[in-house]
């Protein structure tokens, strides 16, 4: 399956230790992750805004589901949240529930999977099953 992985990038980058352990678990299943890089740690900004937008919303298109880490506020992840929504992708979307409080525009919104967690233990166990059933 083509992943598209959602996660802060100019929000705050406190929880891209989870993002990168999302996504090698997506990786060693087998799966093709569009947006790598959102797990890099040590992540240099290199192509200019209407690039990223282009290349992300394309690849949103291409994708089959979309899997985001929601802890970390981030306008870019509530827009990418929407535009998959419009495009009908299944969207699995993980949450801190010790760190955050989710947005109500997601929690109200019937069309996503929320997945609230309270270690990344049990985070990836849950994520793993999910990728199992795909
Ligand atoms: C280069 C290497 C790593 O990052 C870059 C340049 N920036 C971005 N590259 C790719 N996608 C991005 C970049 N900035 C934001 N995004 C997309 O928006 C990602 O797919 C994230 O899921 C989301 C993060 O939005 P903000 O508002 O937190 O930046």
């Amino acid at each position: 399956m083509k992943i598209y992985f959602a996660g802060s990038i100019r929000g705050g980058r406190s929880e891209a230790h989870t993002y990168h352990h999302m996504i090698e678990l997506m990786k060693s299943m087998g799966h093709q992750v569009l947006t790598e890089h959102v797990g890099q740690l040590n992540l240099v900004e290199s192509r200019g805004d209407r690039q990223i937008y282009e290349q992300d919303t394309t690849w949103l298109r291409e994708s089959d589901l979309l899997i985001g880490e929601c802890t970390i506020p981030s306008l870019g992840v509530g827009y990418e949240l929407a535009y998959a929504e419009r495009y009908e992708k299944p969207c699995h979307l993980f949450y801190n529930r010790k760190k955050c409080s989710l947005s109500a525009m997601l929690t109200g919104n019937p069309y996503y999977d929320i997945h609230p967690y309270a270690t990344e233990q049990e985070m990836l166990e849950k994520l793993r099953e999910i990728l199992q059933t795909l």
